[in-house]
């Protein structure tokens, strides 16, 4: 039994939500580590499309516990209508599968308010955010001042922490958005009506890993978003407000790093992005057009319109340095059928000199051409195959070249966005 990490390693939407379902039969337990609803991931079971925002992916699986740990930040209400979303569908969302740890951030709608204020100001850099207000409520972590699920079974403490952030929300919300003040009873009021839902949900997620260990069963940890998305490591400022490299599966959900034994990099067979900030390799042209469409890349929290581009060995590489990767996830590889020429970004020209690794100045990305190496394309329909030997030589060899240049193996490669329209490769 083996614990298993399931990260993006692009800028998000590498179609984890379906790796995450196909691997979950595999383990006991799920635990999303990072991220809220800013994430979006898509499900297709049976002709059937669930997407997800907070809830772990593998909530489908009726045998699994699903858990969100503390290094979430997760909107109370949005949770709320995802649970109640999900009972309509006919999926048990019970206290007993779907746990929240205590020490989880929660959004508030005046952390929605601030993230949508900056983002519509003249002046500042505009991120491009989902508007969730996931980077206040992280600076609110940090600040000392979040507002956590665990509080919400002490309605006078919860009421203090709301009164007293929301001081400092509304001075900056009037004076320097010229946007209007919140009631801080009001937000107090709605977050006091939902209370007693949020805390039957309340569990020590620490604690369930553990005890999944003991009775020898497995964890699979859920990441959100994508490497280069990484408050660290990613285009910073460009980024997202989380820790999304496997290194926080273990501190944003409590549990030691030791006892993570897999780490599964899903690759999206070319690049996409959503909002602002640089990707070398995005393509403004009847290919990148094509590659929108046929691979329908439309942000799933959003809506918005997904840049597209060639694939990135580059960011790919890098993400393989910061994860470990023991094997890969390919997805989308379908939708490169019928492009002759398949381009693969090698190396970047950057200040005159040849590098293989993004440059690590702020916005370096910015400022890199890519070098291109060409592959051929195919033209047959793969997406029924199911099988590793019925795939074209030209997509096998697309498979091998990534394996090589990210030195992991490619268990598992996706066809489609089906369950069903998937190779596992023994
Ligand atoms: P935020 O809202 O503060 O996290 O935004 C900061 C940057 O992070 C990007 N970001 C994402 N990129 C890809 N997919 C994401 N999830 C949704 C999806 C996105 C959507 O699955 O499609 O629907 O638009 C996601 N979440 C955050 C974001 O675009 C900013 O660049
Ligand atoms: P995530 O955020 O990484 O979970 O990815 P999203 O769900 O936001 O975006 C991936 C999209 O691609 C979803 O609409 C999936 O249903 C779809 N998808 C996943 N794998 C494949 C595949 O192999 N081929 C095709 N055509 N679509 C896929
Ligand atoms: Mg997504």
């Amino acid at each position: 039994m083996a614990n298993i990490v399931v990260l993006g390693f692009q800028w998000g939407d590498e179609g984890k939500g379906k790796i995450v379902d196909l691997l979950t039969r595999e383990v006991q337990t799920i635990v999303r580590f990072q991220g809220g609803n800013n994430a979006g991931h898509t499900l297709v079971v049976s002709g059937r499309t669930f997407i997800l925002h907070l809830i772990p992916s593998g909530i489908l699986h009726e045998q699994t516990r699903c858990c969100i740990g503390n290094g979430v930040v997760l909107d109370p209400h949005v949770f709320l209508k995802e649970v109640d979303s999900l009972i309509q569908q006919g999926v048990d969302v019970s206290p007993a599968r779907l746990s929240i740890s205590p020490k989880t951030h929660c959004i508030l709608p005046y952390h929605k308010a601030m993230d949508a204020a900056r983002e519509g100001a003249e002046t500042g850099t505009k991120i491009g955010t989902t508007k969730r207000g996931i980077g206040p409520c992280y600076e609110d972590k940090v600040a000392r001042v979040g507002v956590r699920a665990g509080d919400f079974a002490n309605l006078a403490l919860l009421r203090d922490k709301i009164f007293h952030a929301m001081r400092e929300k509304n001075a900056i919300l009037v004076h320097c958005y010229n946007a209007e003040a919140m009631d801080p009873e009001l937000v107090y009021q709605e977050a006091a009506a939902i209370a007693p839902r949020i805390v039957s949900h309340l569990a020590d997620v620490s604690s369930i890993i553990q005890e999944t260990l003991a009775e020898e069963g497995s964890v699979l940890f859920e990441g959100a978003q994508g490497t280069h998305l990484d408050i660290d490591h990613g285009t910073y400022p460009f980024v997202t407000s989380s820790t999304t490299v496997a290194g926080n599966a273990a501190s944003g959900s409590g549990c030691a790093p030791g006892i993570l034994d897999r780490v599964v990099g899903v690759v999206k067979a070319y690049t996409t992005r959503v909002g602002e900030g640089p990707f070398p390799t995005e393509l403004n042209d009847a290919i990148g057009d094509r590659l929108q469409q046929t691979g329908a890349e439309f942000g799933a929290t959003t809506g918005r319109k997904r840049r597209c581009g060639w694939l990135d060995m580059c960011v790919l590489k890098e993400s393989a340095r910061l994860n470990g990767p023991t094997e890969l996830a390919i997805t989308k590889l379908d939708v490169l059928t019928g492009i002759k020429e398949l381009k693969v970004c090698v190396a970047y020209e950057h200040n005159g000199r040849r590098v293989a690794y993004p440059p690590q100045e702020e916005n370096g990305l910015g400022h890199v051409t890519p070098v291109y190496e060409s592959l051929p394309g195919w033209e047959e329909d793969i997406s029924h195959a199911t099988s590793w030997v019925s795939l074209p030589k030209e997509a096998k060899e697309y498979i091998k070249y990534i394996e090589q240049a990210m030195k992991a193996p490619a268990s598992i490669i996706s066809v489609g966005p089906d369950r069903d329209q998937t190779i596992i490769r023994k």
